[in-house]
Formats: C-alpha cells, sequence, structure tokens
C-alpha cells in the first residue's frame, strides 16, 4: 500500500497548489474589481465636476446675454451648441434653447380651467407634427382640475383601471416627461414632442418668443399664409431676427392672422440646457431649466440621467400621481 500512499500524497499535493493558484487567481481578480471600481468612481466624480462646471457656464452666458441684449435670438452666443470639447479623455458636448420657443404644457390650464385659445394652438401642433387630436383632449383632462371626461379625454376612472392604477394629475406637470402618463402619449408621439414641448413653472401665461419657436409652433401660431410664405419670415428672423412684436406682425404677410388670447414676445426667460460629458465607460447626462429675469438667473430644476453602455436613463419620466383613490 506504499506504493498508493504515495500517490495519494502526490494527488494532494496537486490538489493543494491547484487551489493556491486559484485563491490566489481570484484575490488578483478582486483585487482588479476593486481597482477597476476606484476608477470608476474617479471617472464619475470627473463627469459630474464637468457637468457642473457647464451647467455653471450655462448660467454665466444667459447671465452676460441678459445684460447686453433686450432680446433673445437664434443670432446670439446662447443659442450656438457648445464646441465639441475632448479634454484629458473627458468629451464634452452642451446646447442651451430657448423653451419659450416651445409650447408650454402647462400653458392649457389657467386655475384649474383650460383656456380654450391655448388649447386651439396645441390642436394645430399636434396636425403640424401629424399626431391624433385627441392627445390634446385626454391632455386637457389630465392638466384640468375637474374629474368631467371630454369625449375624447380621459380622467381619473381610465387611470385607475389600468395596472398599476393611477389618477389623473389636474394639476400642472413638473416635467414634460409625465406626458407618459397621459392616455395616447406613446413613446412614438412623446419622441416626436420632445422638442416641440416644455413644462414651465408657471401660473400665468408665458408668451412664445417668436425669434425662436420650432417651425411647427410658428406654423400652428400663424395662420392665412402659405407654408413657404412663413417659412420665408422664418429663414429671416436667423440674420434678422424680430426687435419687438409690432416687427413680426410688420413682417408677416398682410392676409396673416395670429390667434386671439396668445401672448406673443421676442425676449425669454426660460432656457433649456442638454448636456452629455463623457468619460471612457462613464457617461453623465445633465437636463437642467434656468430662469433668467431683470434681477437673477437662477437654476429651476436639474435632472442628471447615467447612460451607460448606450442604455439612455430618461430623465423627466417621474411616477404618476400614485397615491390611492
Ligand atoms: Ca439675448
Ligand atoms: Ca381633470
Amino acid at each position: 500500500m506504499k506504493h498508493g500512499q504515495e500517490g495519494m500524497a502526490v494527488v494532494m499535493a496537486l490538489l493543494i497548489v491547484a487551489l493556491a493558484t486559484t485563491v490566489s487567481a481570484l484575490v488578483l481578480w478582486q483585487q482588479g474589481l476593486w481597482l477597476r471600481q476606484v476608477d470608476t468612481d474617479r471617472a464619475r466624480a470627473q463627469t459630474r465636476l464637468v457637468a457642473d462646471g457647464g451647467l455653471a457656464w450655462a448660467v454665466e452666458i444667459l447671465r452676460y446675454d441678459g445684460e447686453t441684449s433686450s432680446v433673445d435670438a437664434l443670432s446670439e452666443l446662447w443659442a450656438q451648441p457648445l464646441p465639441k470639447t475632448d479634454a484629458q479623455g473627458v468629451d464634452v458636448r452642451g446646447e442651451l434653447s430657448d423653451a419659450q420657443g416651445r409650447f408650454n404644457l402647462n400653458g392649457l390650464v389657467r386655475g384649474g380651467a383650460v383656456l380654450e385659445p391655448q388649447l386651439a394652438l396645441y390642436r394645430r401642433l399636434l396636425a403640424e407634427l401629424k399626431l391624433p387630436d385627441m392627445l390634446a383632449d385626454t391632455l386637457a383632462d389630465y392638466l384640468d382640475a375637474d374629474e368631467d371626461k371630454r369625449a375624447a379625454g380621459a380622467e381619473s376612472a381610465d387611470y385607475l383601471a389600468l395596472r398599476p392604477p393611477y389618477r389623473a394629475a389636474n394639476r400642472p406637470l413638473q416635467r414634460a416627461g409625465q406626458l407618459a402618463w397621459v392616455e395616447g402619449y406613446t413613446p412614438e408621439v412623446m419622441a416626436t414632442l420632445a422638442a416641440q414641448v416644455v413644462a414651465l413653472p408657471e401660473t400665468m401665461p408665458v408668451a412664445i418668443n417668436v425669434n425662436t419657436a420650432t417651425p411647427a409652433l410658428m406654423r400652428a401660431l400663424v395662420q392665412g399664409v402659405s407654408a413657404g410664405e412663413l417659412q420665408g419670415v422664418i429663414n429671416q428672423r436667423v440674420d434678422n431676427h424680430f426687435i419687438d412684436e409690432a416687427d413680426f406682425k410688420a413682417r408677416l404677410p398682410a392676409r396673416a392672422q395670429l390667434p386671439e388670447g396668445v401672448a406673443l414676445a421676442t425676449a425669454s426667460q426660460y432656457f433649456l440646457l442638454q448636456s452629455e460629458v463623457r468619460q471612457a465607460a462613464v457617461r453623465l447626462s445633465v437636463a437642467a431649466l434656468i430662469q433668467r429675469n431683470t434681477f437673477t438667473t437662477r437654476l429651476v430644476w436639474r435632472e442628471d440621467g447615467r447612460v451607460l453602455s448606450g442604455t439612455r436613463v430618461l430623465s423627466g419620466a417621474t411616477g404618476p400621481n400614485t397615491e390611492t383613490p
């Protein structure tokens, strides 16, 4: 049996060597993970710092613009995208846009009641975007204070039948992303509306800036002229912006009609920042709403969404009103 015992000893020795190798490999592997984690944490901290810097840049550029010009137009510095910046492996993109160049969803309702001129304008915007008209009814119901359902609308009774159930907000939206909870606002609809609408935190109607309004919103706004004529006016404003509302009206064809009860402006208070910072595998997208008035320029809200391996975390998609019925 001596021979067998020797054999067993060799097997044991081999097993111990194999185990030891595995353990040290495991330790090395764990250390590698830890080092990568440290790297990732550092990259995250750096992307966040750069994103903060981008936000400070946006606030500063708007503050300066407010001090030096009385209009807000597409030729101005704030409207130019931040040049693509790649410093020490950190890639930054940033873009400011005029929130008053979009349709303010919260302007549909005032004091809990729907404002018909705003609703009519929203219907025309939906038509310009080739979206169904019922989206105006479901949104009006979702925002108005009552539970009286419009013919093509939806109120809490409809949302409570869903799984999970929730109620109509019956108040203004905090973010345009909350449209996702309104009947009919599919991801495709949301994508079409993304650059056309905004949810501003105002109880007073906010004027549409005709210097920056999206072409679709301009077409919804100006009636009685051909698309070609209106496009001519839209093209003009880039190099030759409208100085005031009277200047805008004077440069429209004589038969152009503008809706009653929709305020127009050539300067803005609200701006949106969209930025993205990337370092190696870490990406951070920041969306922010900035308000500038005569005395202050301030951040209204900011939302950070981490973008990892191509999967975007949609900002603004906060949950519905889930309070129990
Ligand atoms: Ca300006
Ligand atoms: Ca309602």
